[in-house]
C-alpha cells in the first residue's frame, strides 16, 4: 500500500504525470488560448520533453525573435529590482550565471548549458518536461537532484505573468537559488520526504514547498528578502510582498503545511525564515515526524536509493 516510488535515476522517465489546467489548450483564460501558432510552437516544445530519456543530452530549443524578446523584458524589468530584494544566495548565483553561463537579455539560456553549470555546483541536473508536473512526481525528481524545467515560454502579450511554470520562471526564478549548496540540500530533503508519502502528506508538504520554495521570504542583516522563485520571476509579486500591505508569518512547518495558498492571484500570507539553515533544520525535524513503514538514503555514486 506504499505508492510506488522511483528508486533509481532511470525511474525519473515515468515520473510524468502532467496537471494540464493551466495549459493553454484546456484553460480559457491563458492569454495563448486563441493563439493557434503559439499552441502550435507548445506542442513542439511538448513533444521534446515527452520524448525525453533520462541520461541522453538535453534538447536545444532554437528561439524565435517573438520569443527572445518575451525573455529580454522580463530580464530586464526583473534585473533592476533584484538588488535590493532578492536574497544574498540568489545574487550570487545569478551573477555566476552572468559571467559563467551566458545569462543575460540577448538569449535565452540553453537547458544543456545550465545542467552542466549546476552539475559543477551543486550536483543538481535539469530534465525537460512539458507543463505542470503532479506534486509527487515533481518532488521525487528532487531527491535525486533532478529539477523538471519547462523550456517553452510565456505568451508574448502577458510578459509579466504566466498561469504556469515557463522558462523565465525556472531560469530566473530556480536556478540562481539550485547553484547555493544549502538551498540544492533543502531542495533534495524535500523531494526524499516525499517518496512513498501518503497522498495527504505529499499535499503537505507542496504546500511547504509552496511557501519556502516557491514564496519564500528570509531575513539577511536585519531586513527581509526573496527567496522564493515564485516571487524572483514575477515583478508585481515580489514587489508587492516586499511592500507593507502582505501579512508575514514566521516559517514553522506544522502551521505552513496546512496554510491554504493561492496560485491564480497574490498570496495573502508569506512565511518568513530566520536563515537557510534554520528553515533546513526546522524541515528536517517535520520530515522526520511524517510516518514511513521505510526510510531512505541516497547514493550519490549510483543515484540510487537504498531503502531501509
Ligand atoms: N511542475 C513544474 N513543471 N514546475 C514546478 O515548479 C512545479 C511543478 N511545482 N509541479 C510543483 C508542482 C509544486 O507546486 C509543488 C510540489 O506542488
Ligand atoms: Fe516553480
Amino acid at each position: 500500500k506504499v505508492p510506488w516510488f522511483p528508486r533509481k535515476i532511470r525511474d525519473l522517465d515515468k515520473c510524468n504525470l502532467l496537471i494540464t489546467k493551466y495549459d493553454p489548450d484546456m484553460d480559457q483564460d491563458h492569454p495563448g488560448f486563441s493563439d493557434p501558432e503559439y499552441r502550435k510552437r507548445r506542442c513542439f516544445i511538448a513533444e521534446l520533453a515527452a520524448n525525453y530519456r533520462q541520461g541522453e543530452p538535453l534538447p536545444r530549443v532554437e528561439y524565435t525573435p517573438e520569443e527572445v524578446a518575451t525573455w529580454r523584458e522580463v530580464y530586464r524589468t526583473l534585473r533592476t529590482i533584484y538588488p535590493d530584494l532578492a536574497c544574498r544566495q540568489f545574487l550570487g548565483g545569478l551573477q555566476q550565471l552572468e559571467r559563467e553561463c551566458g545569462y543575460g537579455e540577448d538569449s535565452i539560456p540553453q537547458l544543456r548549458e545550465v545542467s552542466a553549470f549546476l552539475k559543477e555546483k551543486t550536483g543538481f541536473q535539469l530534465r525537460p518536461v512539458a507543463g505542470l508536473l503532479s506534486a509527487r512526481d515533481f518532488l521525487a525528481s528532487l531527491a535525486f537532484r533532478v529539477f523538471q524545467c519547462t523550456q517553452y515560454i510565456r505568451h508574448a502579450s502577458a510578459p509579466m505573468h504566466s498561469p504556469e511554470p515557463d522558462c523565465c520562471h525556472e531560469l530566473l526564478g530556480h536556478i540562481p537559488m539550485l547553484a547555493d549548496k544549502e538551498f540544492a540540500q533543502f531542495s533534495q530533503e524535500i523531494g526524499l520526504a516525499s517518496l512513498g508519502a501518503s497522498d495527504e502528506d505529499i499535499e503537505r508538504l507542496s504546500t511547504l514547498y509552496w511557501f519556502t520554495v516557491e514564496f519564500g521570504l528570509c531575513k539577511q542583516n536585519g531586513t527581509v528578502k526573496a527567496y522564493g522563485a515564485g516571487l524572483l520571476s514575477s515583478y508585481g509579486e515580489l514587489i508587492y510582498a516586499l511592500s507593507n500591505e502582505p501579512e508575514y508569518k514566521p516559517f514553522n512547518p506544522e502551521e505552513t503545511a496546512i496554510q491554504p495558498y493561492q496560485d491564480q492571484t497574490f498570496q495573502p500570507v508569506y512565511f518568513v525564515s530566520e536563515s537557510f539553515e534554520d528553515a533546513k533544520i526546522k524541515m528536517r525535524r517535520y520530515s522526520s515526524s511524517i510516518q514511513r513503514p521505510f526510510s531512505v538514503r541516497y547514493d550519490p555514486f549510483t543515484s540510487s536509493l537504498e531503502v531501509l
